[in-house]
């Protein structure tokens, strides 16, 4: 921002978890106006921005936060009119892939549906916002091509996969077709403490502290051969950010280029905390042990294996660093460990 210009105006849905936490983080130190849209519960769940809720030099000067569901569009469109945001970060929406398979109805109308409506919103704007939309790389699902780019073809393998595709696709023929600047970010797993429990460097982090503080027994897994392109969450809300700064919009692939283990996701985190873990036996009956101890300490269970699971998704990040400058600088393993020490000093206070 320079001299006496108003302050930019963001919009971020989906504020209250991980990236939009990140987003909202990095605008505010900007000096920007953020606003978030969150959905009315019995509950507070906003723990991640509370650092910044419970600050009253920030919240209601710098943060305002306004009620809606995604489906609400009579809302959604009173609060766009109302706020009239230079950009939107579109984040919201059902992001767990395992649980897709559960209730595929509510991923689809939350992630898909919604998205429609955000943007008919916008385009109905006076002066239409500049929009990223997190799109994922659960849009691959079963690809042709390793790694993948901004061409790969669509092929989901799970309703949380089509449900992107479809949103990613609209997102094009909007920006086509009605002129918005609209990006769509094709991320791939990024994992950070802020991570929601449910995800599985969250658990396997959450885990390896428990251990180490002596207050739990083992943890319980899915598929420990599942390869993941894992980055740092904060990294990838830069490259959010900087799509939005360009002169024309288009679709960026974010991601590291390189795979591993849950297993081998496991192992960093545990040694991080001093736990050395090993592995023995195979599928179902595999285990890993403290090596000095010879303690079970993971355990697999069926529970946690997926219908299907996409193969081999990483991402060829070249565009993303050609156009945008960005380039990831923590690895899958580097993350494990900040995790698993941010959960153990969790665990101490
Ligand atoms: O941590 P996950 O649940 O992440 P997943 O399914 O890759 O999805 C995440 O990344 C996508 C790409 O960015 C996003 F679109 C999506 O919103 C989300 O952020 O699972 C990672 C892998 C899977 O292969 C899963 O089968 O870990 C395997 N896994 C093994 N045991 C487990 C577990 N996953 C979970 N959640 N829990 C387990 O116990």
């Amino acid at each position: 921002m320079q001299g006496n210009e108003p302050p930019k105006k963001v919009l971020i849905t989906g504020i209250t978890g991980q990236m939009g936490s990140y987003l909202a983080d990095l605008f505010i130190s900007e000096g920007c106006e953020v606003h978030g849209i969150v959905r009315r519960a019995s509950s507070f769940n906003r723990s991640r921005i509370e650092h910044l809720r419970s600050n009253p030099d920030i919240y209601g000067r710098q943060l305002f936060l306004h009620y809606s569901d995604l489906d609400d569009s009579t809302t959604i469109r009173r609060i766009l009119n109302r706020v009239e945001p230079n950009e939107i970060y579109h984040l919201a929406g059902q992001s767990h892939v395992g649980l897709s398979f559960e209730i595929p109805e509510s991923t689809c109308q939350e992630i898909a549906s919604a998205t429609l409506s955000i943007l008919e919103i916008c385009r109905d704007l006076k002066k239409p916002p500049r929009i990223y939309h997190a799109s994922s790389s659960e849009v691959f699902g079963s690809p042709a091509d390793f790694p993948q780019n901004e061409t790969t073809a669509f092929r989901p393998a799970t309703p949380y996969g089509c449900a992107k595709a479809f949103a990613t696709n609209l997102a094009s023929v909007y920006r086509q077709a009605h002129g918005l600047f609209i990006c769509n970010g094709i991320s791939y797993n990024h994992e950070s403490p802020r991570r929601g429990e449910n995800f599985v460097t969250s658990k396997i982090a959450t885990a390896a502290a428990a251990h180490a503080r002596g207050c739990r027994k083992y943890l319980e897994l899915g598929n420990l051969n599942s390869r993941r392109d894992w980055g740092y969450a904060p990294e990838y809300a830069r490259a959010m950010i900087l799509m939005l700064q360009q002169d024309v919009p288009d679709d960026y692939v974010i991601a590291t280029g390189l795979l591993t283990t849950v297993r081998d996701f496991a192992m960093a985190a545990y040694r991080e905390v001093g736990v050395d873990l090993a592995f023995e036996g195979a599928g179902l009956s595999e285990v890993g042990f403290e090596k000095d101890s010879g303690k079970v300490l993971i355990r697999v269970n069926p529970h946690f294996y997926r219908p299907i699971e996409p193969e081999c998704l990483v991402g060829n990040n070249c565009k993303a660093e050609e156009v945008l400058g960005w380039k990831p600088s923590t690895t899958a393993k580097e993350v494990a460990a900040i995790m698993a020490r941010a959960a153990y000093n969790f665990l101490d206070r």
